[in-house]
């Protein structure tokens, strides 16, 4: 007789694996906050590439600050600038968002329903500021969204983020879970870290930003969640595979 599956829950990154967020998102509400208080910073794609090496968006700024104005980004009034700043990013992001700028990459509103249907747990286990996941939820899966996640942890919750693992064991926490009964779906190798420093396997589906990155240690690597007519390859526990991610194949994968 088949053993039960030991997957219970699963548990999403945000940025870069639920929607495409960065560039036409966060980065441009980053130019808004940053024009509004005439700072005169501007941050390209190639740019904001780079600068994502450095999680959460305080931490972002206070980083890009500390390179062009060392001096200006240790002051005493450094602090308070970076949290207005934040406050009004925030601001524009959750408006841009709110308008339907983003969309869920493909698949996730198909795996997310699914894995409802068939008894999985849902959470959230991001950098970002709990008002951006709500927003984000709101404007893709409509007002529902966000209930259809038991968990969302977010943003300063914890005093690390990504790459540390606290974002996940304060998740993990909550769900009242071993990491060995979830697994947590990136986009990144911050958030990679992140799960795997956790002691969670993870599906990693790499994005725009991310597709350079070498995600060593990774249970799966694929270029999507796949459909019936398109399905996803890449790499699952060190073997080629092509498919559809989907519950049935999820609990597979716990179980191996
Ligand atoms: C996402 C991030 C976030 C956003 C900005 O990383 O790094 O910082 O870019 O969000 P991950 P805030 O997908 O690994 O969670 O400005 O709200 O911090
Ligand atoms: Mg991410």
């Amino acid at each position: 007789m088949p053993l039960a599956s030991p997957l219970q829950a699963l548990i999403f990154d945000v940025d870069g694996t639920l929607a495409e967020t960065e560039r036409d998102g966060h980065r441009v509400a980053f130019n808004r906050a940053f024009a509004e208080l005439g700072l005169g910073w501007e941050w390209d794609e190639a740019l904001y590439g780079r600068l994502l090496a450095v999680t959460g968006g305080k931490e972002r700024m206070l980083h890009y600050w500390r390179g062009i104005d060392p001096q200006g980004a240790d002051a005493a009034d450094a602090p308070a600038l970076v949290a207005e700043l934040h406050r009004r990013k925030t601001r524009h992001y959750v408006e841009l968002v709110g308008r339907g700028a983003l969309a869920l990459r493909p698949g996730v509103r198909r795996l997310l329903e699914q894995a409802r249907d068939s008894g999985l747990r849902l959470a959230i286990a991001t950098t970002t500021t709990p008002d951006n996941v709500d927003a984000l939820l709101r404007s893709t899966l409509g007002d529902a969204g966000p209930a259809m996640f038991e968990c969302v942890g977010a943003g300063d919750i914890v005093p690390r983020k990504k790459p540390d693992p606290g974002i996940y064991l304060w998740v993990l926490q909550r769900l009242g879970l071993p990491p060995g009964q979830c697994l947590a779906f990136e986009d990144s190798l911050a958030g990679l870290r992140s799960a795997s420093a956790a002691g969670l396997r993870s599906v990693v589906i790499p994005g725009a930003y991310t597709r350079d990155e070498d995600f060593d240690g990774a249970w799966a690597v694929l270029d999507g969640l796949g459909e019936a007519t398109r399905p996803a390859r890449g790499r699952v526990a060190g073997s080629d595979w092509s498919g559809v991610v989907e519950p049935a194949r999820l609990r597979e994968w716990a179980q191996a």
